[in-house]
């Protein structure tokens, strides 16, 4: 399921430019347009679900597949051994802007354990 007005369904599509680092049958990796860390790359799923709690929910075998991108991302970024943080925003209230699940995945830089 695609949503025509969601703007990573569009980037799913190729209706909207972005620099993919990975894809696999279900699931696709991104550089983050506007990023916070060296390493700064969203993974989502390829269908529609708006927020990480859903995908879980409705899909918890493509939410595994997300992760598993996520792994692989890091590795391929050189990343992996050193550490990296997997943020999920879930709704408004946290900063969640773009309404499609997505995993950010960041590092590169040292990072302390405070996690606001
Ligand atoms: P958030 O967790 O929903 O706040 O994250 C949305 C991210 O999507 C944010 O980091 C943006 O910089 C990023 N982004 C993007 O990579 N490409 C875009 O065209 C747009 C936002 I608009």
């Amino acid at each position: 399921m695609t949503e025509p007005d969601c703007l990573f369904c569009r980037i799913v599509a190729g209706e909207i430019p972005a620099i993919v680092v990975r894809e696999t049958p279900n699931t696709m990796a991104f550089r983050d347009i506007a990023p916070k860390a060296p390493t700064h790359v969203l993974v989502i799923p390829k269908e529609h679900y708006a927020d990480v709690a859903s995908l879980a929910t409705d899909d918890p075998a493509l939410a595994g597949e997300v992760l598993a991108t996520v792994a692989d991302v890091a590795a391929a970024e050189g990343i992996l051994g050193d550490g990296f943080r997997v943020i999920f925003n879930t709704g408004a209230l946290v900063g969640q802007t773009v309404f499609h699940a997505h995993a950010h995945v960041l590092g590169g830089v040292a990072m302390d354990g405070e996690l606001t």
